[in-house]
């Protein structure tokens, strides 16, 4: 009885994923160089609640910087290594907030209505049993820094939700983290228009993340939160 609760407890540690390190051009950082070291960097565990102040960033220790700020050229990649793997199916996002003047992606706390989204994808397959999204299984998740965003420090937010028991209220696990970025070379001309919070841009009953995934077949998914900007 023990021992099977201890292998389901292994078994289901297994299932989820944090984002450790990064990668930019030929450079990986250590854990926790770049990105802030999470919550669940031991547990590996999930938000569940979207009005929860670990919707910003899932901080182990808010106010406790990563060591390094990683630099980043707009319209370059930014990869996120998936420890082990996106092993639930769900939509990708990425978000980026700019620190304010007088701050530095180091100290700034991400909070209030800050944020812009810069990335979101949708499934294939959907009205069958074998919806997918494209970073199922993937060990790293690569976003493009838009090539029009202001140079300067931003935090970027990575953020997957899994919706495989997202079909009852708080059942959507949502996997959270983020980076401090130094941006360089941005021309500058994006209106990223209406910003949101973390947490408020989602609601537990958003139709993203309140969504029944198997059975009848959903013909369609709405990601929550904003659009993403376009230069
Ligand atoms: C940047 O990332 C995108 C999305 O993952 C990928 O398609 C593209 O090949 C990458 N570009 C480079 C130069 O690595
Ligand atoms: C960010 O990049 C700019 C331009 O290259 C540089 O002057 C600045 O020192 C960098 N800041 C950090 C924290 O790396
Ligand atoms: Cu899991």
């Amino acid at each position: 009885m023990k021992l099977t609760a201890l292998l389901l407890a292994a078994a289901s540690a297994r299932a989820h994923y944090t984002f450790p390190k990064s990668i930019v051009g030929a450079s990986t950082s250590a854990e926790w160089e770049t990105i802030r070291m999470t919550e669940n960097h031991f547990s590996h565990g999930p938000v569940t609640d979207v009005s929860s102040s670990a919707m910003t960033c899932y901080e182990l220790a808010p106010g406790t910087p990563a060591p390094k700020t990683a630099t980043v050229a707009a319209g370059g990649n930014f990869t996120f290594t998936v420890d082990t793997s996106v092993s639930h199916p769900g939509p990708l996002h990425f978000y980026l907030a700019k620190a304010p003047a007088g701050q530095t992606a180091a100290t700034f706390d991400g909070k209030g209505a800050v944020w812009f989204k810069i990335y979101q994808d949708g499934p294939s397959g959907l009205g069958t049993s074998a919806i997918t999204w494209p970073s199922a299984g993937k060990p790293q998740v690569t976003v493009q820094i838009p090539a029009c965003v202001a140079s300067g420090e931003y935090l970027l937010r990575v953020e997957h939700i899994a919706l495989h028991s997202a079909g009852s209220l708080g059942g959507a696990q949502l996997y959270i983290a983020c980076a401090q970025i130094n941006v360089t070379g941005g021309s500058g001309t994006l209106n990223a228009g209406g910003l949101v919070s973390f947490p408020g841009a989602y609601a537990a009953t958003d139709p993203g993340i309140l969504f029944q995934l198997y059975w009848p077949a959903p013909t369609s998914y709405v990601n929550p939160g904003p659009a993403p900007v376009k230069c």
